[in-house]
C-alpha cells in the first residue's frame, strides 16, 4: 500500500515536472519574436488593403500568417504643393505619402511594382521592413510600362519606411516617393479608437518657367527646403483635412518621416503622448511631450483625449511648422472637463 503510494507520488512528481519544463519551453520560445516569425503562411494569396493618408487600413487582429499581395504603381503627375502652386511629384499610387501598409508578422508579401507607362525615370521600392538586399530595390526596379515583383517574409514586427532608391535617390524621395508599411506583432496592436497616418517630408523647389515647381538639387544639397510638410501638401491636416477625435477615446498615429534630410521634432500642441513606440520598433516609453523622428525613420505615438479642442500637430523645429508648412491639426469634439482644464483659478 505504501509502496503504490509512494509510485503514485513519484509518478505524480514527473508529470508536473514534465508539465512544468514544457511550459517553460514554450514561454522561451514565446519571447523570441523570431519564432513567432517562422509561423508558416497559409492559403491563397490576397490582395492587401492599401489606403492613403491619413486613413490606415483595418487592423490585422488576432489572424494567423498569410501569402499578401501588395500592389504599387509609380507616378510622375503634377499637383497642388501650397497656395495653389503645382509641383511635380513623383509618387506611389499617385499620392504623398504613398499607400499605407499594413501586414502581419510572419506574412508573405509579394510586392508588385508597376512603374506608369508615362513615367520618364525608373523607379523602384526599398522597404526598410526587409530582410534583403536593398530592401527590394535592385528586385523591383522597373523602367516605364513595365512591372516587377519581389517576395519577402516580414520577420520583424514594427513601424516601417520605404522609398523609392533609384539615383539619385535624395530626388525621388524628395520629390515625394515614400510611405510607411505596418508590420503588426503576433496577436495585433491593442486596439485603439482612432488611427491616423502622418508623413513628414520636405520638398526644394525652383520654378520653370510655367510657374510649375520642380527639384532644385542646390537647395536639397544645403539642405535648405521651401517647405516642411504633413502628407505631400501645405494644409492638408487643417480645416476639412483635420483628423478628429471624441473627448475620452485613445488616438494612435503612425508617424512617419520621409526626409530626405530633416529629423523631425514631433509634437501636438496641448496633449502628452502617453505611450511612444521609439523609432517605430517594440521599446515602449511614456509620457513624452515630444518625439524625434528621423529622416527614413517613424514613431507611433498614442495618447487619450481628455477635453475638447483643436490641437496643434508640429515639427518643433518651429520655424518649418510656421513658416514652412509643417503643421495640421486634431480637433476634438465633447464635453468640457473641468477636473482637467478649465479657465481661470481655483
Ligand atoms: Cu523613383
Amino acid at each position: 500500500m505504501t509502496s503504490k503510494l509512494m509510485l503514485l507520488m513519484l509518478a505524480a512528481m514527473f508529470f508536473l515536472g514534465a508539465c512544468k519544463s514544457s511550459t517553460e519551453q514554450a514561454n522561451a520560445s514565446g519571447a523570441k519574436s523570431s519564432a513567432a516569425a517562422m509561423e508558416e503562411a497559409k492559403g491563397q494569396p490576397e490582395e492587401a488593403e492599401i489606403t492613403a493618408a491619413p486613413r490606415v487600413p483595418a487592423p490585422i487582429g488576432n489572424r494567423g500568417p498569410k501569402k499578401l499581395i501588395v500592389k504599387l504603381l509609380t507616378t510622375e503627375i503634377e499637383g497642388e504643393i501650397a497656395d495653389g502652386k503645382k509641383y511635380t511629384f513623383w509618387t506611389f499610387n499617385n499620392i504623398v505619402p504613398g499607400s499605407f501598409i499594413r501586414v502581419r508578422e510572419g506574412d508573405e508579401v509579394e510586392v508588385r511594382l508597376r512603374n506608369d507607362a508615362n513615367s520618364v525615370l525608373p523607379h523602384n521600392i526599398d522597404l526598410h521592413a526587409v530582410n534583403g538586399p536593398g530592401g527590394g530595390a535592385e528586385a523591383t526596379s522597373a523602367v516605364a510600362g513595365k512591372e516587377e515583383a519581389f517576395t519577402f517574409k516580414a520577420m520583424n514586427p514594427g513601424l516601417y519606411v520605404y522609398h523609392c532608391a533609384a539615383p539619385p535617390v535624395p530626388m525621388h524621395i524628395g520629390n515625394g516617393m515614400y510611405g510607411l508599411i505596418l508590420v503588426e506583432p503576433a496577436g495585433g496592436l491593442k486596439p485603439v479608437d482612432r488611427e491616423y497616418y502622418i508623413m513628414q517630408g520636405e520638398f526644394y523647389t525652383k520654378a520653370r518657367e510655367s510657374g510649375l515647381l520642380e527639384f532644385d538639387n542646390d537647395k536639397a544639397v544645403s539642405e535648405n527646403p521651401d517647405y516642411v510638410l504633413f502628407n505631400g501638401k501645405k494644409g492638408s491636416l487643417l480645416g476639412t483635412g483635420m483628423i478628429e477625435a471624441k473627448v475620452g477615446e485613445t488616438v494612435r498615429l503612425f508617424v512617419g518621416n520621409g526626409g530626405p534630410n530633416l529629423v523631425s521634432s514631433f509634437h501636438v500642441i496641448g496633449e502628452i503622448f502617453d505611450n511612444v513606440y521609439q523609432e517605430g520598433g517594440t521599446a515602449v516609453t511614456h509620457n513624452v511631450q515630444t518625439t524625434i523622428i528621423p529622416a527614413g525613420g517613424s514613431a507611433i505615438v498614442e495618447f487619450k483625449v481628455d477635453v475638447p479642442g483643436e490641437y496643434v500637430l508640429v515639427d518643433h523645429s518651429l520655424s518649418r511648422a510656421f513658416n514652412k508648412g509643417a503643421i495640421g491639426k486634431l480637433k476634438v469634439t465633447g464635453e468640457k472637463n473641468p477636473k482637467v482644464f478649465k479657465k481661470g483659478g481655483l
